[in-house]
């Protein structure tokens, strides 16, 4: 059945409540004020994202010509990624209690036409911590397939508030982001959506 979400993949909607929500966008809002939005390009080619991206944690993610990869520096002020906000630090120890803790919390913003194109998570040492999202504002159209690309997709909607856990085999699950449903959200002034990628970038060090 296609309908059935791969194994480790746990969807909590409505994880955070309407004051959460709130106060975790004011977080990003101090962190993106810190580590300015950039707009990662596509290696290779050069083609630019119609998402926009800051991280905060240890290790940022970021995208140019060069290449995929995480770094402890923003790419344009050249500072440290601002601190992880004590709440998504919470929110990782609930879900992913057997995990180490995050390194990387990728900020995505998007506009209204933007978009992301199905791609796997691949560029981490480890793929044994999950990856944890949380969605706010605008709701999104997102598009969950297999470990392999040809693999069938379903589609299903990401709402504020809203927190996925990919872990065990849907870890690296294909997935993107068809389009955004303009206006479904009050929380951004100026509408839009966010999304916070929470991840495990190096394997932990091993017991002393
Ligand atoms: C399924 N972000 O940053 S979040 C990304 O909404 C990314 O901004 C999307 O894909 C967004 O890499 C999707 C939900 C998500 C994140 C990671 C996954 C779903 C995933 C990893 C494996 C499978
Ligand atoms: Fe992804």
């Amino acid at each position: 059945m296609t309908n059935d979400f791969p194994e480790g993949f746990r969807f909590l909607p409505s994880y955070f409540d309407k004051s959460a929500q709130e106060a975790l966008v004011e977080e990003i809002r101090a962190a993106v004020r810190a580590a300015p939005l950039f707009r990662p390009f596509m290696p290779r080619t050069g083609k630019p994202f119609s998402v926009r991206m800051s991280n905060c944690g240890p290790l940022g993610w970021v995208s140019d010509i060069k290449g995929y990869r995480y770094q402890p520096r923003h790419p344009e002020t050249g500072e440290a990624w601002p601190e992880m906000p004590a709440v998504l630090s919470r929110l990782w120890a609930d879900v992913a209690p057997d995990a180490p803790p995050p390194e990387a919390c990728l900020i995505n913003y998007y506009e209204e036409k933007a978009r992301m194109g199905l791609h796997q998570d691949r560029d981490e040492d480890t793929f044994d911590a999950p990856v944890v999202s949380v969605s706010l504002g605008d709701t999104a159209v997102f598009r969950l397939g297999g470990t392999a690309r040809k693999a069938p997709t379903r589609s299903f909607r990401l709402s504020s508030g809203d927190v996925l856990v990919l872990g065990g085999a849907s870890r690296l699950a294909y997935h993107g982001v068809d389009r955004l449903i303009p206006g479904s959200s009050t929380l951004l002034a100026g509408g839009g959506r966010i999304n916070l990628t929470l991840r495990r970038v190096t394997a932990p060090e091993a017991e002393a």
